[in-house]
């Protein structure tokens, strides 16, 4: 499952360029039984399977210790990709990004054993929905995390500009053609005026956020060219 999306694109060079290691357990490896047996129905009653948590601590313990071979004693933090845990952020994603290693526990079935939560450091979910196992949340927040090595996304300067970098959404980009089906590029970014361009692109940043995600405004980092810009727009708007 890991195979597909982590072998494309900028992952796949990242790796190449030994920028980023990646590594996929198996839990079924971390087993006892003659038949693998990585979960259980759920003590009490009820539907669906429970994963083991000696099956995953057995599984953390061996990959803890491998990585602090050679290396002294490593903090290494673990995470669970779960529906229950504190929703991803890019604020989370840049910290996660100065970790020098992450193991990611991917649930699977309709559960996990609630004591796998004492395992971990944290649990993080990537929305309010439910997929069938941690999987692709756990290759979300790879992929979210690679963009902030350096080195991965070729010019480091569009990492910055994206959205939610500076807490607001991104402003809008063209190119060609000029002119489509008459819809046409805005003026100012065909003037070569360096200056009205930045703030332009700054004033529609501002106003596709408060249009769109009035929540990021309010927490935003405004200085008062951007308090201007805001007047400017809402200005426009009584209009
Ligand atoms: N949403 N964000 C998510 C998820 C699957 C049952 C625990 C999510 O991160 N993970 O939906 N995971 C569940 C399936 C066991 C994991």
């Amino acid at each position: 499952m890991f195979q597909g999306p982590l072998s494309e694109s900028l992952i796949k060079k990242a790796v190449e360029k030994g920028l980023l290691e990646l590594q996929v357990t198996d839990l079924r490896d971390f087993t006892s039984d003659k038949h693998k047996t990585a979960d259980d129905s759920p003590y009490g009653g009820g539907p669906g399977m429970v994963m083991k948590v000696d099956v995953i601590s057995s599984a953390i313990d061996s990959l803890k210790k491998k990585l602090e071979i050679g290396n002294s004693k490593l903090d290494i933090r673990v995470i669970l990709m779960c529906p229950t845990g504190k929703l991803l952020t890019q604020e989370k994603v840049k910290e996660l990004a100065k970790e020098k290693h992450l193991i990611l526990v991917c649930g699977h079935y309709e559960g996990i054993d609630e004591r796998v939560r004492e395992l971990v450091d944290e649990e993080i979910s990537i929305g309010d929905y439910v997929l069938t196992g941690g999987e692709l949340p756990a290759m979300v927040l790879v992929d979210a995390i690679a963009r902030h090595i350096p080195g991965v996304v070729k010019e480091e300067g569009s990492v910055m500009s994206d959205s939610f970098y500076s807490g607001l959404l991104d402003y809008p980009s063209y190119t060609k053609p000029e002119d489509f089906e008459g819809k046409k590029v805005p003026e100012v970014l065909l003037s070569g005026h360096h200056k009205e361009i930045e703030r332009w692109r700054r004033k529609e940043a501002l106003r596709l956020t408060l249009y769109r995600r009035p929540d990021l405004l309010a927490e935003a980092d405004l200085n008062d060219l951007d308090r201007a810009l805001l007047q400017e727009i809402m200005t426009e708007a009584g209009d």
